[in-house]
C-alpha cells in the first residue's frame, strides 16, 4: 500500500528532513518535510536524488568469505574467531576498527562499546579523523568540551556571516539558501567568504578574500590585535569566563600589517576592511569546515577563530558564534558516542581515570582501555607494518579517501583478516575483503543522525532490506556475543541502544558534561519510532528546551571558564621547485565523496561527469595546456589524469580537484594517492588541501567520447572516465596511440554481438573519426574519436541512447555526431533537477531573461532545490558582460 515515512536525508550534516513517499507499485520518491527545523521542506540536488539511488545494482547482498557466497552464521563465527586469535596471540591492540560518520548513533555506539569496552583496546578511529577531529580539538581545548554552541538560526540572524574553508553553496546547500534567502530579505547582511578559491559560495558574498592556503592562523590573529587595539574587546565576559587572553594576543601580535598581508596573501586594504566589519558588528557568525580543519595547523586555525568570538563576547547569543560546519550527516553523533580513538562514549574522556571508571561501571565492562588508541594515519600505518592484524572496516571507503592511498591499499592487502561491511560489493576497498558484509543503506536502515546543530532525527526504515544485508549494529552485537560478551549486547532493537546510549549520557552528569540526553533513557520503542526531531541538551526530569551555549560563560574545563589558546601562524609550506604547485581537494555540488551512491544518479552525475582540474589561465599557459586537454598531476606519492578545467576562479600556482572519483569510475583519478599523510600535531587530521605536486600536460593522440547502453567493462585506455547517463553510461577517453581495432575495441568494451555491423565515418581532413552500433531502432554505443579533445555534443549523444532511430538519416546522423537543427544541444547540464544545459540557459539570456528568476521562468532552472542558481547567476554575468564589450 502506498505510505509516506518521515525520515532524514543521509549526505551532508545539514540533517535535512525527507518524506519518502512508497507507491503501491514499490516506486519511491521524496521530498522535503515541511516541518523539519532544518530544512523546512527544501532539499538540494543531491537529496532531491535520493530515490534514484536505491537501485540494486551492484549491492552486495549475500556475506562472502574471499569472495565466495556464504551463511551468516559462518561469516560471523570466522569474523569473531579470528579477532579473539589475534587479541588472544598479540593483545587488543593488534585489532582494529575504523568506522564512519555515516553510521547511525546505534551502530557507532555498539562499535565503540565493543572496541573500548570489551576489548580493551581505544584502536577505533574513524573518516570523522579526515573530517571533524581538528574541531573537535580546537572546541576542547578552547571549552573543555566538544560544543557547538549555536544553531542554524543564527546564520538568519546575524548581520555578519563569516564562511571561511566552507563551499556551503555546494557542501551546505540548503544551510546555502537560508544564508542566501535571509541575506535577500535583509541586503544590509554582511556575508564575507574566505577561500583561495572564488567558489560558488562567494556568489552572495559582499567580500571574498582569496586567502593563501593556511593562512587563517596569521588571518585571525591579525583580527584578534585588531579588536584588541580598536577597543573591541568584551572585558566583562573575558574576564569573568575565561583565561589566558593575554598570551594569546601576545602570540598574535607577531606580524604587522605588512607581514600579516604576505602571510595571508591579501591586500592590506582588504585586511584592514574585513577587520573593521567584525569589530563593528556585534552579531557576528563565523561557520568553518574543511579548508579550516584539513590542515596540518587546523587545530591552531579552530582555536584562532574561537579566540576573536571569546574576546568580543559574541558567542552563545542569538546570531553570534563561531560555528563548525560537520561534513557527514552523523558525525555529531559519532563524536557523541566517542568514536575518535582519543575520546570516550557520552563526551566523556579516555585520558581522565575517573571518565574511565564511570563508563567501566556503566558498561560492566572487564576491560576499558587505559589510553587512547592509533588515530586513522597511524592505524593503517600499523596495518602496513603487521602491528594490527585483523582489520574491520565499516561504511566507509579508505583506499579512496585516506591521504597516502596507495599505502593505504597496499596495508589493506597485506593485512592477515580484512572484514568490510558494506551496501556495494565492488568498491576500491570491498574488493580487498577477507569477508564482506552486506549492510543496510538508507531507506533501510533505522535509527538516529545528530546534525551540525546538534539536532537529533530518525532515519527510518521504508523499504525491506535486502538479499541477506542486515543492520551494521547487528552485525557488531553478532560479533561481539560470539567472542564472549553476550550479557553486554544482548540488544534486539535500536530503540535499546538509543536508551542506553542516552541513559549513559546522563549517567553521573549532573550538569558536569555538556551531552546529555538522559530524557530519552527509557524510551520504549512505540516513542523512538515517533520520536521528533530535538535539539541536546536534553536532560531528564527537565522541560524540553531548545538552548544555546556559553552565553553566560559555564564552559567545561574544571574552573568552567574557557581557555584562549596561543596559537602562532604556521611558516608557509616550503616550495620544493621540483613540485611547484599546491594542490587542493575537495567536493562538487551534485557528487558524494567516494561516488558509490550519488554515481548511480544519472541527473547526478551529468553536472560534473569527469575528473577535473581548476587551473588558473596562466598556469595553464606556463604548462601549456588548455580547456579541455588532459593533466597529468604527480607528487612524490602517486600520481593522477584528469582534465583541465582552465578558470580564473582558482588562484594562480593552485590546483584544485575533486576528491571523488575513484578506480570504478576513472582509470587514474583517487586524488588521495598524490596526498602525503601529514598531519595536525593535535588533531591527527590530514592536510588534504595544502599538497605540493607538479603538472604537465597528457599527450594524447587521440581523444574519445562514448555512450553505451551497457556498463562498460574493462575499459583498455590510457585515459578513461565512465559516469552513469539516462539510458546508460557515457565516458571520456584518451589514447596514446593512433591506431588500434576500434571495432574490435567497442565490442569488447561495450558487449556488443558479433552479429551487429557498425556504422562508421571518418573525416580525412580532420582525422576524425565515429563509429555506432545499432540493434534496430536501439543505440547500442557510439563512440567519437579525435586527435583533439572531442567537440561531440555530450548530452546530445547521450540523448540518443533513449531515442528511437526508425529512419537510416538518423542513424547516419549519430554516427556523424551532429545533433538535426529540431534537437539542438541543451549543452553541459547546470540544473540536474530539471536537466537543463547551460545553452539553453544562455538562450534564455538572449531573449531577454537577466535575473535567476526570469530565467527559472522560462526553463525551470533553478526553481526546484535552487542548488544551482549561483551558477545560473553566474552565466547571466558572463553573458551581460561578454554582450557588454
Ligand atoms: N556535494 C557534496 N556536499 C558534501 C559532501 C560531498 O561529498 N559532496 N561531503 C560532506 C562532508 S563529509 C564534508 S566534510 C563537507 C565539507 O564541506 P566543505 O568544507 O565546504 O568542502 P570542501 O570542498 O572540502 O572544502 C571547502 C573549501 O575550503 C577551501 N580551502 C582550501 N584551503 C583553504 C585554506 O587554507 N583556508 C581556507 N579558508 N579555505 C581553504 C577550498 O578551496 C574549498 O572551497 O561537505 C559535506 N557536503
Ligand atoms: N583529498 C581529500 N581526501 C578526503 C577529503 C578531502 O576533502 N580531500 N575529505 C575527507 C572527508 S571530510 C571525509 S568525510 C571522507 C569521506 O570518505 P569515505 O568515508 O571513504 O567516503 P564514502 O564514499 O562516503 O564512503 C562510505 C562507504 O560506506 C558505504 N555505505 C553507505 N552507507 C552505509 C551503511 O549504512 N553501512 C555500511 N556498512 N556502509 C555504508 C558506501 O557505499 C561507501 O563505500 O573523505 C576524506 N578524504
Ligand atoms: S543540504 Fe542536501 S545533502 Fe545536505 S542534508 Fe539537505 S538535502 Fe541532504
Ligand atoms: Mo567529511
Amino acid at each position: 500500500m502506498a505510505h509516506e515515512v518521515k525520515t532524514t536525508c543521509p549526505y551532508c550534516g545539514v540533517g535535512c528532513g525527507v518524506i519518502a513517499r512508497v507507491s503501491d507499485d514499490g516506486a519511491v520518491s521524496v521530498k522535503g518535510d515541511p516541518e523539519h527545523p532544518a530544512n523546512f521542506g527544501r532539499l538540494c540536488s543531491k537529496g532531491a536524488a535520493l530515490a534514484e539511488t536505491l537501485d540494486l545494482d551492484g549491492r552486495l547482498l549475500h556475506p562472502e568469505i574471499g569472495g565466495r557466497r556464504a551463511g551468516w552464521d559462518e561469516a560471523l563465527d570466522l569474523v569473531a574467531e579470528k579477532f579473539s586469535q589475534s587479541i588472544a596471540e598479540h593483545g587488543p591492540d593488534s585489532v582494529a576498527l575504523y568506522v564512519s560518520g555515516q553510521l547511525l548513533t546505534e551502530d557507532y555506539y555498539l562499535a565503540n562499546k565493543l572496541m573500548k569496552g570489551f576489548i580493551g583496546s581505544a584502536n577505533i578511529d574513524t573518516n570523522s579523523r579526515l573530517c571533524m577531529s581538528s574541531s573537535v580539538a580546537g572546541h576542547r581545548r578552547a571549552f573543555g568540551s566538544d560544543t557547538v554552541p549555536g544553531s542554524y538560526e543564527d546564520l538568519e540572524l546575524a548581520d555578519l556571516v563569516i564562511l571561511t574553508g566552507s563551499n556551503m553553496a555546494w557542501c551546505h546547500p540548503v544551510l546555502y539558501q537560508r544564508l542566501a534567502a535571509a541575506k535577500a530579505n535583509r541586503p544590509e547582511m554582511q556575508v564575507v567568504v574566505i577561500d583561495p578559491r572564488r567558489t560558488m559560495t562567494a556568489d552572495i558574498a559582499d567580500m571574498h578574500l582569496a586567502i593563501a592556503p593556511d593562512g587563517d592562523v596569521a588571518l585571525f590573529n591579525g583580527l584578534l590585535v585588531h579588536l584588541a587595539e580598536s577597543g573591541a574587546i568584551g572585558w566583562d565576559y573575558v574576564s569573568a569566563n575565561t583565561n589566558g587572553f593575554a598570551e594569546a594576543l601576545q602570540a598574535a601580535s607577531g606580524l604587522d600589517l605588512p607581514a600579516l598581508s604576505d602571510a595571508t596573501g591579501l591586500a592590506q586594504k582588504q585586511l584592514r576592511e574585513f577587520f573593521r566589519l567584525f569589530e563593528a558588528t556585534e552579531k557576528v557568525v563565523t561557520c568553518y569546515s574543511q579548508g579550516v580543519n584539513q590542515s596540518s595547523a587546523g587545530t591552531d586555525k579552530v582555536n584562532a577563530i574561537l579566540n576573536c568570538h571569546l574576546a568580543a563576547g559574541r558567542i552563545g547569543r542569538p546570531g553570534m558564534g563561531p560555528f563548525s560546519l560537520t561534513g557527514q550527516p552523523n558525525a555529531m553523533g559519532g563524536r557523541e558516542v566517542g568514536g575518535l580513538a582519543n575520546m570516550l562514549a557520552a563526551h566523556l574522556d579516555i585520558e581522565k581515570s575517573v571518565d574511565r571508571d564511570l563508563v567501566r561501571r556503566f558498561w560492566g565492562a572487564p576491560a576499558v582501555a587505559s589510553k587512547p588508541g592509533l588515530k586513522a594515519v597511524d592505524m593503517f600505518r600499523a596495518v602496513a607494518d603487521g602491528r594490527i592484524k585483523a582489520l574491520w572496516i565499516m561504511a566507509t571507503n579508505p583506499v579512496v579517501s585516506m591521504p597516502d592511498a596507495d599505502a593505504v591499499e597496499a596495508a589493506i592487502k597485506a593485512c592477515p583478516f580484512v572484514v568490510v561491511s558494506e551496501m556495494q560489493r565492488q568498491t576500491d576497498t570491498a574488493r580487498h575483503a577477507h569477508v564482506a558484509l552486506p549492510s543496510l543503506g538508507w531507506g533501510e536502515k533505522d535509527g538516529t543522525v545528530t546534525n551540525s546543530e546538534r539536532r537529533i532525527s530518525r532515519q527510518r526504515a521504508f523499504l525491506a532490506a535486502p538479499g541477506e544485508a542486515r543492520a551494521d549494529w547487528w552485525q557488531l552485537a553478532e560479533v561481539a556475543r560470539r567472542m564472549g560478551f553476550q550479557e553486554a549486547f544482548r540488544h534486539s532493537s535500536q530503540s535499546e541502544i538509543f536508551a542506553e546510549h542516552a541513559a549513559l549520557s546522563g549517567f553521573e552528569n549532573d550538569g558536569r558534561r555538556d551531552f546529555d540526553i538522559s530524557a530519552h533513557a527509557v524510551i520504549e520503542t512505540a516513542a523512538y519510532d515517533a520520536l521528533a526531531p530535538f535539539q541536546w541538551p536534553q536532560p531528564k526530569d527537565k522541560a524540553p528546551q531548545e538552548r544555546r551555549f556559553f552565553a553566560e560563560g559555564g564552559f567545561y574545563h574544571a574552573d568552567g571558564r574557557a581557555r584562549f589558546i596561543a596559537v602562532q601562524a604556521p611558516q608557509p609550506r616550503r616550495v620544493d621547485a621540483a613540485f611547484p604547485y599546491t594542490l587542493n581537494t575537495g567536493r562538487v555540488r551534485d557528487h558524494w565523496h567516494t561516488m558509490t551512491r550519488s554515481g548511480k544518479s544519472a541527473r547526478l552525475s551529468s553536472h560534473l561527469a569527469e575528473p577535473f582540474v581548476e587551473i588558473h589561465p596562466r598556469d595553464a599557459q606556463t604548462i601549456g595546456v588548455s580547456d579541455a586537454d588532459l593533466v597529468t598531476i604527480e607528487s612524490p606519492l602517486g600520481a593522477a589524469i584528469v582534465r583541465a578545467l582552465v578558470t580564473d576562479r582558482q588562484a594562480e600556482g593552485n590546483l584544485f580537484v575533486p576528491m571523488h572519483w575513484n578506480d570504478q569510475f576513472a582509470s587514474k583519478a583517487r586524488i588521495d594517492a598524490l596526498v602525503a599523510p601529514l598531519t595536525d600535531p593535535f588533531s591527527g587530521q590530514p592536510a588534504s588541501k595544502n599538497v605540493a605536486v607538479r603538472a604537465k600536460r597528457f599527450s594524447a593522440k587521440t581523444y574519445g567520447f562514448a555512450v553505451s547502453a551497457t556498463k562498460p567493462e574493462g575499459l583498455d585506455a590510457a585515459y578513461w572516465a565512465v559516469a552513469k547517463a539516462e539510458g546508460g553510461w557515457r565516458m571520456e577517453l584518451a589514447q596514446t596511440d593512433v591506431d588500434g581495432d576500434w571495432i574490435d575495441w567497442c565490442r569488447k568494451a561495450f558487449s556488443i554481438p558479433a552479429e551487429i555491423d557498425p556504422i562508421g565515418y571518418t573525416d580525412r581532413t580532420s582525422g576524425e573519426f565515429r563509429l555506432a552500433f545499432f540493434d534496430g531502432e536501439r543505440l547500442l554505443a557510439a563512440l567519437f574519436l579525435s586527435p583533439r579533445p572531442v567537440a561531440v555534443a555530450r548530452n546530445w549523444a547521450v540523448s540518443q541512447l533513449s531515442a528511437s532511430h526508425a529512419n537510416l538519416s538518423k542513424r547516419f546522423a549519430v554516427a556523424a555526431g551532429r545533433p538535426g537543427a529540431d534537437k539542438p544541444d541543451p549543452g553541459a547540464t547546470v540544473c540536474s533537477c530539471f536537466s537543463v544545459g547551460v545553452n539553453q540557459i544562455t538562450a534564455a539570456i538572449r531573449e531577454g531573461c537577466h535575473s535567476v528568476e526570469a530565467v527559472g521562468q522560462k526553463t525551470s532552472a533553478g526553481t526546484n532545490c535552487g542548488s544551482c542558481r549561483s551558477e545560473i547567476r553566474g552565466i547571466i554575468h558572463a553573458c551581460l558582460a561578454a554582450a557588454a564589450e
